[in-house]
C-alpha cells in the first residue's frame, strides 16, 4: 500500500490529513479526517450516509474497498469554516481497539488522505484563524493542568479572556500606525496631532505594561508545573521519611544509616488543603543530608542539595529534635540562610523526653525560630504522619503568595509567549528612537506582528482601512 507522505512544504501544505484524536484503550476511539476531500472520504466509507447534517452525530456502517463492513460507527461531519481546524472536517466514533481503528485509518489513507503530523490540526486551526498560537498552546495546558489554578487560567487562555490586555495594547499601537502613516504623506503639512513625539508618548506606556506581563511567568510557572519544594536538612533528620509522606508513597528510600539518599530525587504532587487556594502542585525534592563528608558521591550530593535548595521556591529545612544547634546552624548558614523561603519542620517529637505535646517541643520550635530568623515552623513526626497535614496546610498557604491571581489577571506560562512579549518590547523600544515617522511605522508594525501571536494577525489592509476610515485626509 502507497502512503502519502506529507510534500515538502510539510505543515504549510493543504491536503487531507487523518488522525486518531482519543487516547489508546477506552470503548471509543476517535479518529479525525480533515481537509478539501473529507466529504470524498465520508462517502466512499458510509455509503449509506446520505445528506448527513453538519455538526450532528450519525450512525453509520464503514465499508472497506472490498465491501465488507469494517464497524458500526458514529460520525459527525463539519463544514468550513464551522470545525475545529476551519477546513471541511469529520470525526469517526468508532468501537474501541487497535484493530477497528487500524484497520479504518488504512481504508482512509488508501483514499489518498495523509497522516497528520504532530499538532497539525491545531496548525491549520490558527492557520484557518480559528484559533491565535497562544489559544493553541491553552489546549495543551489546559490538558496537562494539574491543579485547578492551571485549569483556570488555561480555561481563561480559551476563551481569550487572557489576551484582551493584548487587544488592548494592539489598539493603541494600530491607533499611533494610523497616525504615523498619514504623517509619513502629510509631513510637509504641520499637524500636531502627527508629530513623532506625540506618537512615542503613546507608545510608552504600551512598552511599560508589556514589559511587566513579561515578568509574570515566574508565578505562571509555578501555576502550571508547581511550586518547587526542596526537602533539606542534616542526615537522618526525616528527609526522605517526610518526602514519602507528602508523596503519599515510598517513593525515597528510609534508613537509619547517615548518608543514605545522594541524588536528588524529584516528584510532583498536588495536595490539598482548606485554605483560601485549597490545593497546590508542588514539584518537591528529596536531597542528601547536609554535613561536612570525605566521601566523593556524598559530597556530589549535598552538592546538589545546595543548588537545588537555591533556585527552590520554598524549602522545608527538617531538624530532628533534640538536635545540637551548632552543626544545624552551620549547614544552615551553607544554605545562605534563606530564611524567607523556608518553613523549619521540627521531625520526631515523639522522642522529646514530655512527648509531642509537651512544653519541650514549643521551646524548641522557639528557639530555633529565634536562631535561623524563619517564622514559619511546624512539628512533626514523619514516621507517623503527625503534623504532616499542618505542614501541608501551611505550604499550601505560603504557594497561596503565587498562585492566588485576579479572574482575568495576565500570566503567562510559556517561554513562547514571554518570547513574544519581550520581542515587541524590544520593537517598540526601538520605535521610541526613531527620527522619522516611516521608521517609527516599521518598528510599531514589527511589534504587532510579535503581539498577533496572542490576538490573531493584523495585515497591511487593516491599517489601510484604518487610515480611511477614521482619519480626515481630505482636509
Ligand atoms: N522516632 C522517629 N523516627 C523517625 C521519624 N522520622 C524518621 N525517623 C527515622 O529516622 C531515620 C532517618 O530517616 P530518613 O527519612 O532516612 O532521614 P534522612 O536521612 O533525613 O532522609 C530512619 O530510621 C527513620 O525511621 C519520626 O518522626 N520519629
Ligand atoms: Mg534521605
Amino acid at each position: 500500500m502507497q502512503q502519502r507522505q506529507a510534500d515538502s512544504s510539510g505543515y504549510m501544505s493543504e491536503d487531507t490529513i487523518v488522525s486518531r484524536i482519543s487516547g489508546a484503550g477506552g470503548a471509543i476511539s476517535v479518529l479525525r479526517v480533515s481537509g478539501p476531500d473529507t466529504l470524498r472520504v465520508v462517502a466512499s466509507l458510509a455509503s449509506n450516509a446520505v445528506d448527513l447534517i453538519p455538526r450532528r452525530m450519525e450512525r453509520v456502517a464503514l465499508r472497506g474497498a472490498s465491501g465488507a463492513v469494517l464497524d458500526d460507527a458514529m460520525i459527525a461531519v463539519f463544514k468550513r469554516p464551522h470545525s475545529f481546524t476551519g477546513e471541511d472536517a469529520a470525526e469517526f466514533f468508532l468501537h474501541g481497539g487497535s484493530y477497528i481503528t487500524g484497520a479504518v485509518v488504512r481504508e482512509i489513507l488508501r483514499l489518498g488522505v495523509r497522516q497528520a503530523l504532530p499538532g497539525e490540526f491545531s496548525f491549520r486551526a490558527v492557520r484557518n484563524g480559528k484559533l491565535t498560537v497562544d489559544q493553541a498552546q491553552a489546549i495543551h495546558d489546559l490538558v496537562s493542568a494539574t491543579n485547578a489554578s492551571a485549569h483556570g487560567l488555561a480555561l481563561e487562555r480559551l476563551s481569550g479572556a487572557q489576551s484582551k490586555i493584548f487587544f488592548e495594547l494592539a489598539e493603541v499601537l494600530r491607533n499611533a500606525l494610523v497616525l504615523a502613516e498619514a504623517g509619513i504623506d502629510f509631513s510637509d503639512q504641520d499637524l500636531d496631532e502627527l508629530g513623532l513625539e506625540r506618537l512615542k508618548n503613546q507608545v510608552i506606556p504600551v512598552i511599560e505594561r508589556l514589559a511587566s506581563i513579561a515578568t509574570s511567568i515566574e508565578r505562571g510557572r509555578r501555576i502550571q508545573e508547581g511550586v518547587s519544594l526542596v526537602v533539606a536538612g542534616l542526615p537522618n533528620a526525616g528527609k526522605s521519611t517526610l518526602f514519602n509522606e507528602l508523596l503519599g508513597q515510598e517513593r525515597s528510600i528510609i534508613s537509619e544509616e547517615a548518608g543514605t539518599t545522594r541524588d536528588v530525587i524529584r516528584e510532583a504532587v498536588r495536595l490539598r488543603g482548606t485554605s483560601s487556594v485549597s490545593e497546590a502542585t508542588f514539584v518537591v525534592h528529596d536531597t542528601a543530608g547536609l554535613r561536612e563528608t570525605d566521601g566523593r558521591i556524598e559530597k556530589q550530593g549535598i552538592e546538589l542539595t545546595r543548588r537545588a535548595a537555591a533556585s527552590a521556591d520554598m524549602i522545608l529545612f527538617v531538624i530532628e529534635a533534640g538536635s545540637q544547634a551548632t552543626q544545624v546552624l552551620a549547614e544552615w548558614e551553607n544554605l545562605g540562610r534563606p530564611k524567607d523561603r523556608t518553613i523549619l519542620v521540627l521531625n520526631k517529637i515523639d522522642t522529646l523526653d514530655d512527648g509531642p505535646a509537651g512544653d519541650s517541643c514549643l521551646k524548641e520550635l522557639h528557639e530555633w525560630r529565634e536562631r535561623t530568623g524563619v517564622r514559619d515552623s511546624v512539628p512533626v513526626a514523619a514516621a507517623s504522619h503527625r503534623g504532616i497535614d499542618e505542614l501541608t496546610e501551611r505550604m499550601i498557604l505560603r504557594a497561596g503568595e503565587w498562585l492566588d491571581r485576579q479572574p482575568c489577571e495576565t500570566i503567562l506560562t510559556r517561554q513562547e509567549q514571554v518570547d513574544a512579549v519581550e520581542r515587541a518590547v524590544s520593537d517598540l523600544r526601538r520605535a521610541l528612537n526613531a527620527d522619522a515617522h516611516d521608521i517609527f511605522a516599521a518598528d510599531l508594525r514589527q511589534a504587532l506582528d510579535q503581539l498577533s501571536f496572542f490576538i490573531g494577525s493584523t495585515s497591511a489592509d487593516d491599517v489601510l482601512g484604518r487610515i480611511f476610515s477614521q482619519f480626515c485626509i481630505g482636509k
